[in-house]
């Protein structure tokens, strides 16, 4: 294992060196982190920085990593774990957006929704934004996450925490999925961090297996799967498994700026073919006024977005 990532800002007195994510040898070439600069917090990946001008306002070690906090001019507040960014308030909308609505108009029916991760609540915040969903199981592993994003970051959940629709575990992710019942969610969203750390068993066969059993014929699922750039190998694996598990699986490009490289990918996968790609039009037509960037032509278009080399990289397995 080799440490992947460092967050570098300005000295803050709370700064700890522990909870460096690993990243398995797989993913990364990481160099020793170089030394800070003042006034910035940087995710730092392979050789490249990906920062924002700004400062820590509140950092602690929690059962599981480390979690920070940050104020900038750009993107106002933001959330780093363990040295690696997952949201802003003024970006977090290019990431959640993308994340759920292919999902949530795609699939046949949204009446139960299961997130695991999100503990900032952005993905339970649009998932809510469907009137169809009767009732939103988000299980977060880390409660410092969801206490923290909360009180510095309200504007990412928004309504969500006093929706009584939503229902919220603060608990394993990988074991709810294991104990849910067969085809118990109409959609499955998996908001988690990258592979390595508590996110790592959200990557694998036996966790994609059980979010395939745990689904009702024409359900969703949906994950964040990585930069086609920066975690190229992560990325491919990723959608060849979804595709192995469900039969069908699509990733679809956008952009998370201050993530590495910027370029990110979202994947989702369903049984019955590729329903995710067809945005029910009802649906659509109900949150894409309300949306920055998803709409049915943007999604249509981010699907077919995808560098040639990878669709053959895909279709060669
Ligand atoms: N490299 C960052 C991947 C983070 C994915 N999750 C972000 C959480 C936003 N709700």
């Amino acid at each position: 294992m080799v440490s992947w990532r460092a967050v570098v800002t300005a000295p803050q007195p709370a700064m700890r060196k522990s909870g460096m994510r690993n990243r398995p040898p797989s993913m990364s070439a990481s160099s020793a982190a170089p030394a800070p600069t003042p006034g910035w917090i940087d995710e730092i990946f392979d050789g490249v920085r990906y920062g924002l001008a700004g400062r820590v306002i509140a950092e602690q070690q929690s059962a599981f990593q480390r979690v920070t906090i940050i104020d900038s001019a750009r993107y106002g507040k933001g959330l780093l774990l363990d040295g690696c960014w997952m949201t802003a308030e003024r970006q977090e909308r290019h990431y959640h957006e993308a994340l759920v609505h292919p999902a949530l108009c795609g699939a046949e029916r949204i009446e139960r929704v299961l997130v695991i991760g999100g503990g900032d609540g952005g993905t339970a915040r649009e998932c809510l934004r469907h009137a169809g969903v009767q009732h939103l199981d988000m299980v977060e592993i880390d409660g410092l996450v969801v206490e923290w994003s909360q009180q510095h970051l309200p504007s990412i959940g928004g309504g969500c925490w006093s929706d009584p629709r939503f229902h919220l575990t603060v608990g394993d992710g990988i074991a709810w999925v294991a104990n849910a019942a067969d085809a118990s969610y109409d959609v499955v969203i998996v908001d988690g961090s990258d592979p390595a750390g508590p996110a790592e068993g959200l990557f694998n066969r036996a966790f994609f297996e059980h979010c395939h059993r745990i689904l009702r014929p024409g359900g969703v699922f949906a994950t964040q799967s990585e930069s086609p750039e920066a975690f190229r190998a992560v990325h491919i694996d990723t959608v060849k498994l979804l595709r192995q598990v469900f039969g069908h699986a699509d990733p679809l490009y956008g952009w998370v700026p201050m993530y590495p490289s910027g370029w990110w990918s979202w994947t989702f996968a369903a049984t019955d073919g590729p329903r995710y790609r067809q945005p029910k039009p009802e649906r659509a037509a109900a949150v894409a006024p309300g949306c920055e960037i998803w709409s049915p032509r943007w999604q249509n278009g981010a699907f077919e977005a995808i560098p040639a080399a990878i669709e053959r990289e895909l279709a060669a397995s």
